[in-house]
């Protein structure tokens, strides 16, 4: 999953994108370099970001889900706002990611539900303002899949077919970089609740302290698409659905590689024919 921010502050890439032009542009870049989707967010979600208004959300984000549909592309749509989705699955959209997971806006699931589309369900906590990060965890693993759990039954309760849910563990919202690390070490207890499993650690902070220099400092959010690759490959080993980043083309190598080697393992499972019994 490609990501294209339509949006003057997203932290690693805000503004890049912000004309439909360029961000249409972009998206057909982005699956040149090998994203099987693109997903379209009109608002920054970084923390301390002021929520844009409904109107100019629905300005940024329309016209560039339609122009990337029109070109064949498949495209999801990063939004909070019921109305937002709405929109974007009339223009085309296939899929709806929601990072409050259908929290933020009461009509967010009635409008997934009716519209038969899959639906991203992020661990989330709250809009984070400042320093109201509520990042307190005794058991990091236990809760988010706990609270993930609750919200999954929430949004079935709401019409979503089972089979329409994706969950993501909502790296570095209310979560510091150690509750992120992880999160990653865990991913098969994610993967337990049933449902495909989305992994969007593109750029995050937690990648910024894994690489921090001597004196600390992180790298750029830009600097940290190696890192970003080498997460993808392992989310992609653990058995990850999909991997949302900026830079498609280091990540979709590190797909194909990790798809390559579990293909060489079940290759080695397999009974080899013409191979007498007892001689192996
Ligand atoms: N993170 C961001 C935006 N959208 N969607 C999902 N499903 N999961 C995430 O972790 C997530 C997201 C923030 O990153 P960005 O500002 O770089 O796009």
């Amino acid at each position: 999953m490609g990501v294209v921010n339509v949006t003057p502050d997203s932290f690693s890439d805000g503004g890049r994108w912000f004309d439909t032009a360029t961000a249409v542009k972009h998206g057909l870049d982005l699956v040149a370099e090998g994203a099987d989707l693109v997903d379209v967010g009109g608002e920054s979600t970084r923390p301390g970001a002021t929520r844009v208004d409904e109107a100019e959300e629905l300005r940024r984000v329309v016209p560039v889900v339609r122009g990337l549909v029109a070109e064949g592309v498949t495209v999801s749509v990063d939004t909070m706002r019921a109305s937002v989705a709405e929109q974007a699955l009339a223009a085309g959209a296939t899929l709806v990611n929601d990072v409050s997971g259908g929290l933020a806006d009461p009509a967010m699931i009635p409008v997934v539900a009716a519209a038969g589309a899959p639906f991203v369900v992020m661990h989330w906590r709250g809009i984070l303002q400042g320093d109201g990060i509520k990042g307190d965890y005794a058991d990091v693993v236990g809760e988010v899949v706990d609270e993930l759990h609750a919200r999954v039954a929430a949004v079935l309760e709401g019409g979503v077919a089972p089979d329409r849910i994706v969950i993501d563990p909502g790296l570095g919202f209310s979560k510091e970089a150690e509750h992120d690390l992880v999160l990653l070490a865990h991913l098969d207890r994610l993967l337990a609740l049933g449902h495909p499993l989305l992994v969007a650690a593109s750029r995050k902070r937690f990648l910024g302290h894994v690489l921090a220099g001597p004196d600390g400092a992180p790298p750029p959010a830009r600097e940290r698409d190696a890192a970003t690759a080498a997460v993808s490959a392992l989310a992609a080993q653990a058995g990850a659905w999909a991997v949302r980043v900026h830079e498609v083309r280091a990540t979709a190598d590190a797909v194909r590689v990790a798809r390559a080697i579990e293909g060489a393992r079940a290759s080695d499972r397999a009974p080899r024919t013409g191979t007498p019994e007892g001689a192996r």
